[in-house]
């Protein structure tokens, strides 16, 4: 096919838009609207005893002043626990606005509507809220304790206890593998908060006209708000649209739904019966939605004199903030995910998911799976310098071997079916990272040192993701799947896709995103699912398009199908050329016959008279089984998930003084399957590297003892800049996924999932000193510094 732009680094077509401030996103939208402001709660733990608005009432332009106590009974309960586990055995979810007891700096407690902001603001400003201040839960292993709690009837703030085994292949638990092993290790590992951030906060803009209601929100998941909108307000789904504008990232942060204000702003709009707005602002953002990472990881690791694993048990404290709308599927994924691309002899894991009066933990680009490979990483590294040997040689004899897939780990997911690698070569990854990064050659010195991290991430999970695409009587192709996009490339991917499998040239492909009116069900832009989900269910409905396409051609030339192919917008004989009379008919015209209400309306529907066979007055105008039209619909639904790897390697040198860490090389070798676009996802490895940076060496949430989050800005919370970030040299090593047609594997948060674990294996090899924490700032290696010297 001449228009085979699949694999093509095809440059994104969005970017000029949104590049030269011609994106639309949610605070564009809805001028004139009634705006919302939030009193939120600033103590970490308080009972509310009253609430007093009324000098908020004389505040000019004020429109309304909501409490949980003015929420209808379906608009007021507690919002929806997402993901459920047997082992949740203490699930809680907030009320849309605080109901009795605040559990965290930041949580809603009345809502404000005013002519703008600035009023709205005001009017918070005079509302007078009693709090009896509770004690607040602060510090994971605190929390542990349970000396406070959380929730009243929440013993010990245990939200989840869960243990899996894998026993080795002998029958020996992990336990008994490590006692018995001829080398044992314990230690213990500190994750901390961090968060999203992306540039655009959430928000919400809704209006209602009496019978039908539109709401735009800042969403990874336009579906899930509109079901879940629909049955909180008890307006019919039909009636019910959301649409998610151009998103400024997401990150994770805007899976939740629905958040309080995506039920608060619609309700407001129907009973008010004006246009209402919220936008977040950024320090909302910090303590109002959601954070990741916070992890202690106690480690035990029994192995032989090469290094293999034979044992690892592994116990992990997770906090979960001050409530579980996302259940525990974090710690699920670190506990499930921790083995990496290694053959581990047997394991155990158990995790606590432990409440803290903080804010709320929900899944963060890795999600899970930077602590689980600083855990498995560390403890490499460890082995390797216990026995003396190279570090890449200790990964390389546990590496799982190209002929053993598919491979088991023995692990069960969330949604209880078994996590299995469908396909990679992972000896071959590191042969490839270590010359990409200079392994071999390097000189090590005093403050430089050279570092490696390996992971694998299950990518595309289900259930479903859809594609509708239509051809018109133009010859355009439009493709709409359900899914949002928040930055990654997808109008130009799908459009690649498209433009292969129909063979059209690219620029007759327009693509539609997170739109509920173009497509109604879709599950969302998470997990690295978006180009295995809709990518494969637009290929499929690509397919169908094509198989009519062909059958109505061949139709109307006279041909068997299966002597016609497409390219370039034309479908002809194969073999004869397209300028041989009757050897060719454009796709445009296709899709005129392929609707019997024909006119001439354009130069295409007039020459489609030409085609005598497909307008023959003895044929029925629609042939029996066809519907009327050039399109079609596929879902694609995995059996399971597929497994993207990758492998990091660093160069770095520290500083003798100021403890500070420069990156002076940083390589990736990274594995998706069949690369759409090498450029995008390149890209994508790139930004996820600069925000592992972040959460390596900057990025922390910081919490005093009051439950108050202290550097709640962008003065205070360290995120890195351009000059921080490293070049990232990036090769491909592409194993087809056998799991879906397109063989395709997610690349969404690889890039951002080892970089704690290589830069701290790196510095640890710069300094000699055992890095075990994550992250590493200048304070902390220049203690750590210290208190090695001194001891
Ligand atoms: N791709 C490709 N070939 C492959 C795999 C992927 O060309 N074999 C392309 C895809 O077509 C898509 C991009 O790479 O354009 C990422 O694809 P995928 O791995 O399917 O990830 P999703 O599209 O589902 O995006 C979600 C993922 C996640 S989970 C987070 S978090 C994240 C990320 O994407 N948030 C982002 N990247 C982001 N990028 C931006 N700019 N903004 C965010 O909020």
């Amino acid at each position: 096919m001449s228009t085979r732009l699949f694999g093509e680094p095809v440059p994104r077509r969005e970017d000029g838009r949104l590049l030269t401030g011609r994106g639309r996103y949610l605070d564009d939208l809805g001028a004139g609207a009634l705006e919302v402001a939030f009193v939120r709660s600033p103590h970490a733990h308080a009972r509310i005893r009253d609430i007093d608005v009324s000098a908020a009432l004389d505040v000019d332009g004020l429109v309304a002043v909501y409490t949980w106590e003015d929420l209808p009974e379906r608009v007021g309960r507690p919002l929806p626990l997402l993901i459920p586990h047997p082992a949740l055995t203490h699930g809680r979810t907030a009320h849309p606005l605080a109901r009795e007891v605040v559990r965290h700096v930041g949580e809603p407690v009345v809502m404000v509507v005013a002519a703008d902001r600035y009023l709205a603001e005001d009017a918070c400003a005079l509302i007078e809220v009693d709090y009896e201040v509770l004690e607040p839960v602060v510090g994971l292993e605190e929390a542990a304790r349970g000396a406070h709690l959380v929730h009243e009837d929440v013993p010990g703030n245990v939200g989840a206890r869960l243990v899996q085994e894998v026993p080795s292949a002998t029958g020996a638990s992990a336990r008994e593998a490590v006692s018995a092993a001829p080398h044992r290790l314990a230690f213990r590992l500190d994750i901390e908060r961090s968060a999203s951030m992306p540039l655009e906060g959430r928000g919400v803009y809704a209006r209602w006209d009496g019978t039908d209601l539109r709401v735009y929100s800042s969403t990874q998941t336009s579906t899930s708000v509109r079901m879940a909108v629909a049955a909180a307000l008890g307006v019919p789904l039909p009636h019910v649209e959301v649409i998610a504008p151009d998103v400024g990232g997401g990150f994770g942060v805007k899976i939740v739904h629905p958040w309080p204000e995506e039920i608060l702003v619609p309700w407001a709009a129907m009973l008010l019966g004006r246009e209402v707005k919220w936008t977040e602002d950024r320090r909302e953002h910090f303590v109002a939605s959601a954070h990741e990472r916070a992890q202690v990881q106690h480690v035990e690791v029994g192995f032989d004199d090469e290094g293999r694993v034979l044992g690892l048990d592994v116990t992990i404290l997770h906090d979960h903030g001050a409530y579980t709308p996302y259940g525990i599927i974090v710690p699920i994924i670190t506990s499930t995910q921790l083995l990496g691309p290694y053959r581990i002899g047997a394991y155990r894991v158990e995790f606590s998911s432990i409440y803290t009066n903080t804010v709320q933990v929900t899944p963060y680009r890795g999600a899970g799976r930077p602590q689980g490979v600083f855990c498995m990483e560390r403890t490499m590294d460890k082995i390797a310098r216990r026995l003396g040997r190279d570090r890449t040689e200790v990964r390389r004899v546990n590496l799982i071997e190209p002929h053993e897939f598919p491979y088991d780990q023995g692990m069960t997911f969330q949604d209880g079916r078994p996590l299995i690698y469908d396909s990679g070569d992972y000896p071959e990854m590191l042969r490839m990272v270590k010359e990409l990064i200079g392994w071999d050659g390097f000189e090590r010195r005093p403050g430089r040192g050279i570092g490696i991290a390996c992971y694998v991430e299950g990518t595309g999970v289900g259930p479903y993701e859809g594609g509708h695409v239509m051809v018109t009587s133009d010859g355009r192709v439009h493709v709409s799947t359900g899914l949002t996009s928040q930055g990654q490339g997808h109008e130009t991917v799908f459009a690649q896709i498209a433009a292969t499998e129909l063979g059209v040239p690219l620029d007759r492909v327009s693509v539609v995103t997170g739109d509920t009116r173009r497509f109604g069900y879709a599950v969302g832009t998470f997990a690295s699912r978006a180009a295995v989900m809709s990518g494969n269910a637009i290929a499929l409905a690509c397919r169908k398009v094509r198989e009519k396409a062909l059958r109505i051609a061949a139709d109307a030339l006279e041909a068997d199908p299966a002597d016609l192919e497409i390219s370039d917008g034309l479908v002809r004989v194969s073999g004869l050329g397209a300028g041989t009379p009757s050897a060719s008919i454009p796709l445009s015209t296709v899709a005129v016959l392929a609707n019997p209400l024909r006119y001439a309306f354009d130069d295409e529907a007039a020459r489609a008279t030409q085609f005598a066979g497909a307008t023959s007055p003895d044929r029925p105008p629609v042939a029996e089984g066809e519907e009327p039209g050039l399109e079609g619909r596929d879902y694609y639904s995995p059996v399971r998930s597929t497994f993207a790897a990758g492998m990091h390697a660093a160069i770095v040198e520290t500083d003798p003084l100021t403890a500070e860490v420069r990156i002076v090389r940083y390589a990736v070798v990274h594995d998706c399957g069949r690369l759409i676009n090498p450029m995008i996802v390149e890209g994508q490895i790139h930004g996820g590297v600069a925000q592992g940076v972040g959460g390596a060496l900057y990025e922390r949430m910081v919490y005093d003892e009051h439950g108050q989050l202290v550097n709640a800005s962008f003065m205070d919370f360290l995120m890195p800049y351009a000059t921080e970030i490293p070049r990232v040299e990036t090769a491909h090593l592409e194993t087809p996924s056998p799991l879906n047609p397109l063989g395709i594997k997610g690349a969404g948060e690889a890039g951002v999932i080892p970089v704690s674990a290589v830069l701290a294996s790196a510095v640890e090899d710069a300094e000699g000193i055992p890095i075990d924490r994550m992250p590493i700032s200048p304070s902390e290696l220049f203690e750590l510094r210290s208190g090695h010297s001194g001891t």
